[in-house]
C-alpha cells in the first residue's frame, strides 16, 4: 500500500479522526503524492492529482473539512508539473499552518465566553471545543467539564483522558444522561464536522440532543469550529450525506447473527438546526449561525461549491 493509500486507509477506520484531523493528513498526503508524481506530463499529473483526491474524499462521507481541504491543497494554475509540484506544496502548508492557527484563535475567542465557575458540557472528542475548554482553564478560571461517552466509539474517552492530562475537573456520563444532567451544566460546547449554508450543525450522533436539553434547561449552545468546516456545496442546495457506520460498532456481530429479526442502524453523524445554536466560534471570530453564508464567501469562497 503506498502512503496515500495508507492515509486514506487511516481516515476510513478512524485511526485518524476528527474533523479537522482528517483534514489536515489529507492535505500532507495530497502534498507528499504530488512529490512522486515529477516524472509525468501535466496532463497525466493533472489526471493522477485528480484520482489520488477522490481517493481521499470518499474516505468519509459527512466532515466537509476533507473535500475542503483537498480542494485547497491540490488547486493549481502551473503549466508544468514542477510549478504545479511546487504550488500544491505550498497551498498544503499553508493549509496546515492555518488550521493550527485557527485552533489557537478559537481557543482564545471562545474562552471569552467562559465565566469563572462554569460547568461546560461537552460531546465526543472536539480538538476545537477542547480548545476553548483549555484556554479558560489556562486562564485561571475555575472550570469543569461534564463529558458525554459518545457511543458507539465512545471518543468521549480520549475526551476525558486530555482533560484529565491539563488538570481539568471532568465528570463522565453516558449519552443517555445529557438531559437530566443538564441542569448541573452552564453551557455546551462542541465542535463541528459540517456547518450547512442555513447554519445547521453536522456533528457527532448526539449533538442534537445535547441541543435540545440545552434549550430545555435555557444553557446556550456554542459551536467551535474552523472555517473550513462550512459547506460550500450546501450553497447549491447539496445536502451534507450522514454517514452509517458498520454494526460491529454497536453491537458484537456473533450476538447479532443470533438475532434473524433485528438489524442494526448506525448512523454516525445528526444535524442540529440553527435555531438550537447561539454561537459559532470561528477563528475570523463569533457568529451567530445565520451568518453561515457569509463566512463561506468571505473565508471559503464560493468557487469551491462547484
Ligand atoms: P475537531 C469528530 O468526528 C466529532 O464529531 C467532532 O465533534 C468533530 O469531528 C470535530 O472535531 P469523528 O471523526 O475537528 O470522531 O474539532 O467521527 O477535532
Amino acid at each position: 500500500m503506498d502512503d496515500l493509500q495508507n492515509t486514506a486507509e487511516k481516515i476510513r477506520t478512524m485511526e485518524i479522526r476528527g474533523a479537522g484531523r482528517i483534514a489536515v493528513a489529507a492535505s500532507a498526503a495530497l502534498r507528499d503524492h504530488a512529490r512522486t508524481l515529477s516524472s509525468l506530463s501535466i496532463e497525466e499529473f493533472n489526471r493522477r492529482i485528480e484520482e489520488a483526491a477522490k481517493t481521499l474524499v470518499d474516505t468519509r462521507p459527512t466532515a466537509v473539512s476533507l473535500p475542503n481541504a483537498v480542494s485547497l491543497t491540490k488547486r493549481h494554475s502551473a503549466g508544468n508539473v514542477p510549478d504545479a509540484i511546487e504550488e500544491i506544496v505550498k497551498n498544503s502548508e499553508n493549509f496546515i499552518r492555518n488550521a493550527e492557527e485557527a485552533l489557537d484563535k478559537i481557543g482564545r475567542i471562545g474562552a471569552e465566553r467562559i465565566r469563572d465557575g462554569d460547568v461546560i458540557m461537552t460531546h465526543c472528542n472536539s480538538h476545537a471545543a477542547i480548545s476553548i475548554i483549555r484556554t479558560a482553564f489556562d486562564q485561571g478560571k475555575d472550570i469543569s467539564v461534564i463529558a458525554t461517552e459518545s457511543r458507539p466509539r465512545r471518543q468521549g474517552l480520549i475526551t476525558i483522558r486530555e482533560l484529565n492530562d491539563y488538570g481539568i475537573p471532568t465528570t463522565l456520563i453516558v449519552d443517555s444522561a445529557v438531559r437530566l444532567t443538564m441542569k448541573e451544566a452552564d453551557l455546551v460546547v462542541v465542535g463541528a464536522d459540517s456547518i450547512s449554508i442555513n447554519g445547521a450543525l453536522i456533528n457527532k450522533i448526539g449533538t442534537s440532543q445535547l441541543a435540545l436539553a440545552a434549550r430545555e434547561a435555557r444553557r446556550n449552545m456554542i459551536v467551535a469550529a474552523e472555517t473550513y468546516k462550512f459547506s460550500p456545496r450546501t450553497l447549491l442546495g447539496e445536502m451534507v450525506e450522514i454517514e452509517d457506520r458498520a454494526s460491529e460498532e454497536v453491537i458484537d456481530p456473533g450476538i447479532l447473527k443470533e438475532l434473524p429479526n433485528v438489524k442494526v442502524k448506525n448512523p454516525a453523524f445528526d444535524v442540529t438546526p440553527a435555531e438550537y445554536i447561539d454561537l459559532i466560534i470561528t477563528e475570523a471570530g463569533a457568529f451567530p449561525p445565520a451568518m453561515a453564508y457569509t463566512i463561506i464567501k468571505d473565508y471559503l469562497g464560493l468557487e469551491l461549491a462547484v
